[in-house]
């Protein structure tokens, strides 16, 4: 189909090969295969476009920004309970993981409990503002850090896509604090305005502008995928509870392979909005089909 573009172009490559290129507006690039399905995206509850128009300023200025208390006491605390039985008893593999920390993957398979915090519509509407339409979950993880955990190497979260900075983001990610966030207690630790930096490493000098987000509980940050952050060292005598999921541009391949990790059964008891960010929608004009049609057709048992 790419070779018979009606608005191909010609492009002499130095190799004697000649390649042939779509242009933008061609036919193909420009066709939508999603027609029977629009996408759900942006149709979220509303929020305040003031409140909206706020918080995207300021996640631009500074790389992240904080929503604060946006889930109740009473879910929170469901929610806590449902995780604290869940997490493995082991801690991570390595100083990144944290050998001192429980770390809890492929949540959607074992819990719903965290896909409201997933597609809260502030966050989405974040998200609309500062990712292309349908972007996707990338993965989501509930994380404790316990007492006597040292700090998380610093990193940004999109550094596995290897295209040198300075560059856009390619995701953006939150962490949610299911204990109040201290200054002790392992509370994520960011580094102001670090989103726009070229590729260069933090100093020291960088790392002594680190800050801790302080925020109580039902509270989130939200940051963008080029902020340099990492999990604080907890000197508290109790652990540091969060569920953190991160989400990444539409063309771009996801951290957990949700295809895999969630059952089609298990998707279906999904929202709309949870079932396109873990991949059941189609970034125009194909990426994501099965067998050429929308993936949505799985969900709805439509015959392949
Ligand atoms: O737990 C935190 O506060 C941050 C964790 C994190 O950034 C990560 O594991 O990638």
């Amino acid at each position: 189909m790419l070779c018979t573009g009606a608005s191909a172009n010609r492009d002499k490559r130095g190799n004697g090969m000649t390649q042939r290129v779509l242009s933008g507006d061609s036919e193909y690039l420009k066709s939508g295969y999603a027609k029977a399905y629009p996408s759900t995206a942006g149709s979220q509850a509303a929020v305040s476009v003031a409140e909206l128009e706020r918080l995207h300023t300021a996640l631009l200025r500074d790389g992240y920004v904080i929503l604060e208390r946006v889930v109740g006491a009473a879910e929170v605390e469901r929610i806590r309970q449902q995780l604290r039985e869940l997490l493995p008893e082991h801690c991570g593999r390595n100083g990144f993981e944290g050998t001192l920390t429980q770390r809890l993957y492929g949540v959607i398979a074992k819990t719903l409990a965290c896909n409201p915090l997933v597609e809260h519509p502030l966050v989405l509407g974040l998200l609309d503002r500062v990712l292309s339409p349908n972007y996707l979950l990338s993965q989501l993880q509930v994380i404790n850090i316990l007492p006597g955990e040292r700090a998380q190497p610093l990193h940004h979260d999109d550094a596995f896509y290897p295209v040198p900075r300075p560059r856009p983001h390619y995701g953006a990610a939150t962490i949610i604090a299911l204990d109040d966030f201290t200054a002790d207690n392992g509370a994520t630790v960011v580094i102001p305005g670090s989103h726009t930096w070229d590729g260069h490493a933090p100093t020291a000098q960088d790392c002594a502008q680190a800050i801790p987000v302080i925020m109580p509980k039902g509270s989130m940050v939200l940051f963008l995928g080029t902020l340099w952050h990492g999990g604080g060292a907890n000197h508290s005598a109790l652990p540091r509870l969060a569920a953190t999921a991160q989400y990444c541009e539409p063309w771009a391949r996801q951290q957990e392979n949700f295809s895999l990790s969630v059952p089609l059964q298990r998707a279906r008891e999904c929202s709309p909005h949870l079932q396109r960010m873990l991949g059941y929608s189609i970034h125009p004009p194909f990426m994501g089909m099965v067998n050429g049609m929308h993936p949505r057709r799985l969900l709805d048992g439509k015959p392949q």
